[in-house]
């Protein structure tokens, strides 16, 4: 069974991916197994230079290959942002929560209670020979509070898909795994997979 090593240490993209996969015949690892591999620096400016940089890092550390996923909510009302700085936006420490409030407070302050957005995914497989493939999607929506629902991660509670009712956190994980843009872009990488299955190859 080939091995995929998943280059994240956010938990709620390791287990939307472990979902996805299940039952793929991959063999599916998680960083949690590598605790003292070093985090790489994201610091491209784009989603695809930031899912190159982690999967090239982690497949060629590890000797073996890895996904790595890149992804943010780009913001119209906020010029696109926080796009590829979602993660650290607000600042080191915030919970998830806080970025949402954070969020709606920018918003706020630009005169806006909602404005269309979108949730991008830059997803790149790399072998361990630095050989990478990548594919990116987007989730279209509104990002508008307040914070409703429990499911998911990061901004879902402020993020109105514009395919399904309610918050991307009201989504129950089968329904946000089909619509999403890191559900869409692993459907992407699994096909290309289908095609060409010697990129998971020893
Ligand atoms: P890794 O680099 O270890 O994968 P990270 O959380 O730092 O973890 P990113 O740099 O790709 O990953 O930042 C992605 C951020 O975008 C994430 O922390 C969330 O704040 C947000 N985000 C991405 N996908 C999301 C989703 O499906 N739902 C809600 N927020 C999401």
């Amino acid at each position: 069974m080939p091995t995929l090593v998943l280059a994240t240490r956010n938990a709620g993209k390791v287990r939307e991916l472990a979902e996805m996969l299940a039952g793929s015949g991959i063999d599916v690892r998680s960083l949690a197994e590598w605790p003292d591999l070093a985090d790489v620096v994201e610091d491209a400016d784009t989603f695809a230079g930031n899912a190159t940089k982690k999967a090239v890092a982690t497949a060629t550390a590890l000797g073996l290959p890895a996904l790595a996923d890149d992804s943010g909510l780009v913001v119209d009302a906020l010029d696109g942002r926080p796009g590829v700085y979602s993660a650290r936006y607000g600042g080191p420490g915030l919970t998830d929560p806080e970025r949402c409030e954070r969020l709606l407070a920018e918003l706020a302050d630009h005169g806006q209670t909602s404005s269309a957005a979108r949730f991008r995914c830059a997803m790149a497989l790399a072998r361990p020979d630095g050989a990478v493939v990548l594919r990116e999607a987007a989730w279209e929506g509104t990002v508008r509070g307040p914070r409703r629902g429990e499911n998911g991660f990061g901004y879902d509670p402020v993020f109105e898909p514009a395919d399904a009712d309610g918050t991307a956190a009201q989504l129950d994980s089968p329904t946000k795994n089909r619509l999403s843009h890191r559900g869409q872009a692993l459907a992407l990488m699994v096909a290309l997979l289908r095609d060409q299955p010697e990129l998971l190859a020893d």
